[in-house]
């Protein structure tokens, strides 16, 4: 038996690792055995703190015990059971759980199992709900630039990240994408959200103009886009999607991905913007990442419209073999509880201000050219290394590491989303750990 505890594996190969550079990574491993609330152990031994909550996903910190006895109570009670034509008490529980804290109208859940799935599930609802409805004509989804959907095809279809669509042919047919809100010149070193850009969401009115809007079923937008490099967006430009969408019967999708349960300081993005989208996907932070898990929430009007013909047929073509699944339930409801009963679903409002305050006071430090911040989302951009972009940010994350800390990095810019239980000194420890970490780099 190996002891995972002291343990390295003797051999890396079998596991292809997904979005890594394997490579350098079997060559010199970064192994985590354990964690507890704020910090992970290395295999060494060593405490790491977590500085982007694994994936943007632990929000209530590592290994809480309420969620850790839930699920291993739902495992020995009820397993797995079907949830096709066939139903267990605690996914509906759950459901209704969401549904009462979603924003108002958005009172139908469908569970899958990661964001990826979530956001293919509601581009195929967005579609069939027009359809449905005898509007199916509309076949057309509109993305954004430098957008981040997940991994499957239609998330990359609508994403914007060119080296996660280039690979894979055509992706579907009828996308269009609006231009990313990202304006250095204009905004660099802004303190939350932008000044400058709002109007780029008339963009969206071109893209209808071209088309025709009787083609157009659904827009879809990170409220802050995350994986990219946390873009935030320009004062008013979510309202405004809001607006056109409203004019000419197109829904709007907000990935919530990242932004749902908390990150921004208010339960969702669309409580923070007060912007509420017609269907809203969701994962990681909805089981703290423990299970995988997603959710799409849904305005009733469109749930409803499904809800026709014959009732014997099943209404919706869709769904997975896991959608509801009784220990991923488990886990979020004990998720829902650990944040209700610390606050968690607002702390970043309150601790805001204090990391708006840390991270801008690497202003100044070597290489950052701009600083970005919302809720407890932080990103600092480095100016890349001439010819060799990714490589100045990546031995950041190196350095980090072997400091003692986490932090993600995409493409030359590093992303900080510490779990929502963090301390103000332990925001201060970060960024000074991240201060003496740019001093150090080339
Ligand atoms: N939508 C959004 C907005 C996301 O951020 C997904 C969909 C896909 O979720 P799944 O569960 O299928 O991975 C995501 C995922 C990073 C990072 O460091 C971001 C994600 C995943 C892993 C790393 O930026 N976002």
């Amino acid at each position: 038996m190996l002891d995972r505890q002291n343990k390295r594996p003797n051999d890396l190969s079998a596991f292809w690792m997904p979005f890594t550079a394997n490579r350098q990574f079997k060559e010199t491993p970064r192994m985590l055995v354990a964690a507890k609330d704020m910090h992970f152990t290395a295999e060494d031994g060593r405490k790491i703190m977590d500085g982007t909550a694994g994936l943007w996903c632990v929000n209530a910190g590592h290994c809480r015990p309420k969620i850790t006895e839930a699920i291993q109570k739902q495992a020995a009670e009820l397993d797995y059971a079907p949830a096709f034509q066939m139903g267990h008490p605690i996914a509906f529980e759950f459901a209704n759980r969401l549904a009462a804290m979603a924003p108002e109208g958005m009172d139908h859940v469908f569970f899958t199992n990661s964001g990826s799935e979530s956001v293919d599930t509601a581009l195929k609802m967005a579609l069939a709900y027009h359809r449905v409805k005898g509007d199916g004509s509309r076949f057309r989804l509109i993305g954004r630039e430098r957008g981040y959907h997940g991994v499957n095809f239609g998330g990359i279809s609508v994403g914007g990240i060119v080296s996660n669509r280039k690979m894979f042919g055509t992706l579907l047919t009828g996308v269009d994408h609006m231009p990313h809100t990202h304006l250095p010149g204009e905004n660099a070193f802004t303190r939350g959200e932008p000044e400058h850009g709002g109007d780029l969401a008339d963009e969206l009115e071109r893209i209808v103009a071209l088309h025709d809007a009787s083609t157009v079923a659904a827009v879809i937008v990170e409220p802050v886009a995350g994986s990219t490099g946390v873009l935030i967006p320009p004062k008013g430009y979510l309202k405004r999607l809001r607006d056109i969408c409203d004019k000419h019967g197109i829904l709007l999708i907000f990935d919530e991905v990242i932004t749902g349960f908390g990150r921004l300081g208010a339960p969702f993005a669309a409580d923070y913007f007060g912007v509420v989208p017609d269907i809203m996907t969701t994962a990681k932070g909805v089981t703290n990442g423990v299970i995988p898990m997603g959710a799409v929430f849904v305005k009733k009007e469109i749930h409803d419209a499904f809800m026709n013909g014959p009732e014997h047929l099943i209404e919706f073509f869709h769904g997975y073999t896991y959608s509801g699944n009784p220990i991923a339930c488990a886990a979020g409801l004990a998720t829902l509880d650990t944040y209700q009963e610390e606050g968690l679903l607002t702390r970043a409002s309150e601790l805001a201000d204090h990391w708006a305050d840390a991270l801008h006071s690497l202003k100044g430090e070597p290489h950052v050219i701009d600083i970005r911040n919302i809720g407890l989302v932080g990103a600092v951009e480095l100016e890349s290394i001439p010819g060799e972009p990714t490589k100045r940010a990546f031995s950041a994350f190196l350095k980090a590491y072997e400091r003692g800390f986490l932090i993600r990095t995409t493409g030359d810019i590093i992303a900080l989303s510490p779990p929502l239980i963090i301390s103000r000194g332990q925001i201060d420890e970060l960024i000074d750990n991240l201060r003496d970490v740019l001093r150090m780099i080339d």
